[in-house]
């Protein structure tokens, strides 16, 4: 029998779904009422104009694609389908490309930031493999359908695409010119409108933060994002404390779930890998083939996961970063990072990814 609770959450449900049916027979994003609304309050809050914004809306669509994609993100794989994606060796290399190409640029930042090339790397690499894969959808498009038509939340794209065309009046950019994700990601690194508006930096000095076409701007960044989150230079991201089928969560009762405080190796016999005392870490659960591989996230893992909740996402980031750091420097270890937390590339005596051809 369906509680009262339950009851309202599929009326709720089903009004999403009759709102979706309405709404998805329009193309023309001006035609919809919330539209209208967006314009006053754009021009009331910030001085557009609104028969400017009347006609841009006038040339913005609606698409259906963007609403069947965000609703079956590849977030919801298991880790182990999850990490083929992006722990790829065509990946892999590619990133070790990446950082040659920008070698200056990712140091001069890493020294800035204190986060390491590695891992700027392999957020770009994550994101759009290196700048190749930037999305084509335009993010007035994308941004506007989910905003007026994906009701979970519009909220958060309504202030997007708010931001966005802030962006655009600030930079003297077409509003119809950028193009994104289909969820409005931009450019080499894929931020957001609001993390670009606070985040994004003009490395080279030209007076435009392109985060579309400049990889230094785009590099920068990111570091810069990473920092001002709460980047903590020379620190690891996650240690493996368990292998499939050794332990289970709920083995760890000792730990609460949300950033306990790891007092010491003695008092955690069940954590083998050595963590520093002061740490802070969250124990997180990896799905793979043969039962849950159990790591400790540490700071540096939640400020990933600023850039982009999922634990899936912030763990492929920090292991492309590893082979890609393993890869580009083979046996010696070039950053400090790597040289610090040398044994976190090894989890197990093991690389976390063997170059196939050792002379590449
Ligand atoms: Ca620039």
């Amino acid at each position: 029998m369906m509680t009262p609770k339950a009851f309202f959450k599929t009326l709720r449900l089903l009004s999403y779904c009759y709102c979706f049916t309405i709404l998805s027979c329009a193309s023309i994003a001006k035609d919809q009422k919330p539209v209208a609304e967006f314009i006053q309050e754009m021009r009331d809050k910030h001085r557009f104009n609104e028969n400017d914004l009347t006609g841009l809306f006038n040339q913005v669509y609606i698409d259906d694609s963007i609403i069947k994609k965000i609703s079956k993100p590849s977030e919801s794989l298991p880790w182990y389908k999850y990490r083929k994606i992006f722990l790829t060796e065509s990946r892999i290399s590619a990133g070790v490309k990446f950082w040659r190409d920008h070698k200056e640029t990712l140091a001069e930042v890493s020294g800035l930031t204190g986060v390491p090339s590695e891992v700027i790397v392999a957020i770009i690499g994550v994101e759009t493999y290196y700048g190749k894969h930037t999305g084509s959808y335009r993010v007035i498009d994308a941004l506007s359908t989910l905003a007026f038509n994906y009701p979970p939340r519009s909220r958060f794209f309504l202030s997007e695409l708010e931001n966005f065309l802030l962006l655009c009046r600030e930079q003297a950019m077409e509003p119809t010119q950028p193009t994104g994700s289909y969820a409005g990601a931009m450019g080499i690194p894929q931020f957001m409108p609001s993390s670009y508006l606070e985040y994004a930096i003009d490395f080279n000095k030209d007076n435009v933060r392109d985060i579309w076409h400049n990889p230094g701007d785009a590099i920068a960044s990111v570091g810069n994002y990473l920092a001002k989150h709460g980047w903590k230079k020379d620190e690891t991201v996650a240690v493996k404390i368990g292998e499939p089928g050794q332990q289970k969560l709920n083995s760890f009762s000792f730990l609460k779930e949300d950033l306990s405080l790891i007092k010491s190796n003695a008092e955690n016999p069940n954590i083998s890998t050595p963590l520093l005392s002061t740490k802070k870490a969250k124990i997180i659960a990896f799905k793979q083939e043969n039962g849950e591989e159990l790591w400790a996230a540490l700071n540096n893992f939640h400020v990933i996961t600023r850039y982009n909740k999922s634990p899936l996402y912030a763990m492929a980031v920090y292991q492309l970063s590893l082979a890609i750091s393993n890869f580009n420097s083979q046996s010696s270890f070039s950053s400090s990072y790597e040289k610090d937390h040398s044994y976190f590339v090894h989890p197990g005596g093991e690389r976390v990814f063997k170059p196939a051809n050792k002379n590449r």
